[in-house]
């Protein structure tokens, strides 16, 4: 038996790939097979799609606080904490403004997911967005963080809610393989809002031990205190892929100036012939 105490993390090398340009589906798949903890493309879209997406979210009629205890505003829908007929159902009513934070631009999430949809396809794998008999998943998610404090965005990982998603959802044998998140930052603050990634990857019985074992949120500073860990320093126009079984969050940021916007997607193999897409 562990307790809190006794659960210590156990490290896991980051391997991180870091540069300018544009994201290759090469690059895409290695973090998707686990072989690439972490990738930062820096000036991955451009600055005028990065402003045009950033008033279009701001603007937005769609916008709209969380209130799943994580605190943020939104537009899009997120599969955290809910079944899947009220995400599917949510992901339906709010497409219209996902797509309207578009515009008449050419999406860059939507880019992406069409290149590596082709390059898989050559794989003879499918990628798809998941979907139910309520609907499908949006391509994006839009999302600005408003934690106060050391944190923006709390420590957590991205896998225990896919694996504690219910069985009424398909991305759940997803979790058995990497979560891949897919970040593009339309905004950024002059200072803080970085990337913070730790050299750790909870296992089931880690999440009991720290009390988040269907959420994977948030975890304490005490319990990663011991625990290297990577700063990610983000510019408008930068894109973070990650796998998301490893601890991150987003540390706290000036109150004024502009504001941290990012557009956020998760994808991973459901089988080995099928990658699924979801927010
Ligand atoms: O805002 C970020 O950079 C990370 C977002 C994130 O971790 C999430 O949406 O799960
Ligand atoms: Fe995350």
């Amino acid at each position: 038996m562990t307790n809190q105490a006794s659960q210590k993390p156990a490290i896991s090398p980051l391997v991180i790939g870091e540069r300018t340009g544009s994201i290759s589906t090469a690059e895409i798949i290695s973090v998707l097979k686990g072989e690439l903890t972490a990738l930062h493309i820096k000036q991955a879209f451009s600055a005028e799609v990065a402003e045009e997406i950033t008033a279009n979210f701001v603007g937005s009629p769609g916008l709209k606080e969380r209130k799943d205890g994580v605190p943020g505003q939104y537009v899009g829908a997120s599969h955290y904490r809910k079944d899947a007929a009220t995400y599917f159902a949510e992901a339906e009513t709010a497409r219209p403004y996902v797509d309207a934070l578009f515009s008449n631009l050419v999406d860059p999430v939507r880019g992406l997911f069409n290149a590596l949809k082709r390059e898989l396809h050559d794989q003879g794998i499918e990628l798809r967005l998941a979907r139910s008999a309520q609907g499908q998943a949006n391509i994006c998610r839009a999302l600005s963080w408003s934690g106060s404090g050391t944190f923006s965005l709390e420590p957590h990982d991205d896998v225990a809610q896919v694996a504690c998603a219910g069985n009424d959802y398909e991305i759940c044998a997803v979790a058995k393989n990497t979560v891949a998140a897919l970040n593009f930052y339309p905004s950024m603050p002059e200072e803080g809002g970085n990337l913070r990634l730790w050299s750790h990857k909870p296992t089931v019985a880690d999440r009991k031990s720290q009390g988040v074992e269907t959420t994977g949120y948030p975890y304490s500073a005490a319990y990663l205190d011991a625990v290297p860990r990577r700063d990610f320093q983000l510019k408008a126009g930068d894109i973070a892929l990650i796998d998301g079984g490893f601890v991150h969050g987003v540390t706290g940021q000036s109150g004024d100036g502009k504001r941290r916007v990012l557009l956020n997607s998760f994808f991973g193999f459901a089988r080995p012939d099928l990658v699924l897409w979801w927010t």
